[in-house]
């Protein structure tokens, strides 16, 4: 199995190292990477790391600004990983974190990679453990901040 990893120069923490890093804890996979300037730049990334690096899944990871264009801009950025996915028919695992989720730098840098790697998570057992999602299913799962949990106790 392999899995590509596109990342941006825009983002404030290095992304793709981090996702690296994660999924080697979890998995021997192989792994292509492919670094683009800004968000809008990753959906054909991951198309040519499925159809001409033959990625069996890719990571896209992104930090869209705070500002309401940097928002337009991942909505746009979004749409395209959609179609991407439709288009060749294979999981693009969106991590995106949003430069205001955070209240201060530090935050920031801790969510940047802390979503990352709870995604790495979900990256692996999508293409290898599919058991282990359907466990968890309904359970509120998040990524960085803490998990929502089940409404029902
Ligand atoms: O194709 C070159 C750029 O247009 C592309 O890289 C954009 O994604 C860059 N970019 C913006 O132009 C912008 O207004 C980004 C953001 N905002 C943003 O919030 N996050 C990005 N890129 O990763
Ligand atoms: O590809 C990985 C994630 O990007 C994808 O699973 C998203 O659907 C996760 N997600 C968000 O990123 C978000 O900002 C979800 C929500 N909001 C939401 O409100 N409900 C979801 N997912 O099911
Ligand atoms: O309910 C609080 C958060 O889950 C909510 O604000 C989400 O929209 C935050 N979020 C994103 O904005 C996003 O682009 C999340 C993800 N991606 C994600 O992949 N996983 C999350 N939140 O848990």
């Amino acid at each position: 199995m392999k899995i590509g990893i596109a990342d941006t120069t825009f983002a404030r923490v290095n992304m793709g190292a981090v996702a690296i890093d994660e999924l080697k804890r979890h998995a021997t996979l192989r792994i292509e990477r492919y670094t683009v300037p800004g968000m809008k730049d990753l959906p054909v990334a991951c198309k040519k790391l499925i159809e001409e690096r033959g990625c069996d899944l890719v990571m896209a990871l992104g930090m869209p600004g705070g500002k309401d264009k940097d928002k337009l801009c991942a909505h746009e950025a979004s749409q395209g990983l959609q179609l991407a996915m439709l288009m060749t028919n294979k999981h693009i695992i969106e991590v995106f974190v949003h430069e205001d989720e955070a209240k201060d730098d530090r935050e920031l840098a801790w969510l940047l990679e802390q979503r990352t790697r709870e995604h790495a998570v979900n990256a692996v057992k999508l293409l290898l453990y599919p058991r282990e999602l359907e466990r968890d299913a309904g359970t509120g799962q998040r990524q960085g901040f803490p998990d929502a949990g089940p409404a029902r106790q």
